[in-house]
């Protein structure tokens, strides 16, 4: 399958995150997209710088002032005090209820917290160019999908997108590319966009970008947020509002939960596909399913992706896989080529 790839995705190198009130090293680490890459040139696939400017589509997917602050969020952080090249800057406080997020403050670690859902996403000198390519990959790949040479494209980029939500960062993620993908198929022609998310958590700012709109369905797999992150959205009553009213679709599932028992949300999420008569599928693939996921408590194996491959398949629609979450970086590349080579029928 045509693959996107930038070697920009290592200008995001955060040092370290927060676990359990201590630092440890970042699960979401440069290394992940290189395994995917050495696996899929071993197996033959091709890889292609992207060519798209994302930049405005990005502007229909994310605020204009978050837009600007991610871009120069790593400038104000240095201009702030000398040493700060060698800082991670976390946020501290957060506009939750009964607090203003209209006024942007002028303190860096207020306007961090306003654009943030959380103090796990670190960033780090080269997040925007890193992210900025992810996003360029996402808009390339619907570029090739619209003009009908490719029926299927794989974005290996990083870092993540689906929680990143209109206006916000979060779960290690920053621009969504899946929202990047889905608005530049609608604005390449396709009437109706279905937006698969299979990461094991919840995909919250996909969900949000789209939640009142009924040319994009948003259908997510994962664990039940009563336990797991991101806790705050993801249930099933969230059918979507407005015009958007019943496009919206999540299958929390309990964490722990059995393959079959994901297997047949699976088919839940693929009967509604069909019945939309979705003209293109985006699919937001983390593969933080994996058994031996280190921060996640579904059970799937290698074989299992190669099913999942097939069923996407079978769907019989022009596709565009992004990747998103799975830790366990060293069969992230095989697991994620099982799925790429189960759709392909390989
Ligand atoms: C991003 B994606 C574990 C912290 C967990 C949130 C998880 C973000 C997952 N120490 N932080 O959906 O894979
Ligand atoms: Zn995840």
């Amino acid at each position: 399958m045509l693959t996107f790839f930038s070697d920009s995705h290592h200008a995001h190198a955060p040092q370290y995150e927060f676990f359990r009130g201590e630092r440890v090293p970042c699960f979401e680490t440069p290394a992940r997209a290189e395994f995917v890459k050495t696996r899929l040139t071993e197996r033959g696939h091709v890889l292609r710088t992207p060519h798209a400017d994302s930049r405005a589509v990005l502007a229909k997917v994310h605020t204009a002032r978050y837009l600007a602050f991610l871009e120069h969020a790593w400038r104000d952080w240095v201009a702030l005090e000398a040493g700060n090249e060698q800082r991670q800057p976390f946020p501290s406080v957060w506009p939750v209820r009964t607090l203003r997020s209209d006024v942007e403050p002028v303190n860096f670690t207020a306007r961090l917290g306003l654009y943030s859902m959380d103090n796990g996403s670190p960033l780090s000198a080269g997040t925007w160019q890193a992210a900025k390519a992810g996003a360029d990959a996402a808009a390339s790949a619907a570029a090739l999908l619209g003009s009908d040479s490719e029926r299927a494209v794989f974005c290996c980029s990083r870092p993540p997108g689906h929680h990143a939500g209109p206006d916000f960062m979060g779960g290690y993620c920053f621009l969504n590319n899946a929202g990047v993908a889905a608005q530049a198929l609608r604005d390449g022609g396709a009437a109706r966009v279905a937006v698969l998310d299979v990461d094991y958590h919840h995909g919250n700012g996909t969900q949000s970008i789209f939640y009142g709109r009924a040319d994009v369905l948003f259908i997510s797999l994962h664990g039940d947020p009563m336990t797991e992150y991101p806790f705050y959205l993801g249930h099933a009553d969230e059918t979507g509002e407005g015009e958007g009213a019943g496009f919206n679709l999540n299958l929390p599932l309990p964490a722990g939960c059995t393959v079959p028992r994901w297997f047949e949300a699976l088919e839940t999420a693929c009967t509604r596909i069909a019945g939309y008569r979705a003209d293109a599928l985006v699919v937001s693939l983390g593969l933080d399913t994996f058994a031996e996921d280190p921060i996640s408590k579904f059970a799937l194996r290698p074989d299992d992706f190669i099913r999942l491959g097939e069923r996407l398949g079978k769907l019989g629609l022009p596709t565009v896989f992004v990747l998103e979450g799975g830790y366990a970086a060293a069969e992230l590349g095989t697991n994620a080529v099982n799925v790429i080579e189960g759709f392909e029928g390989r």
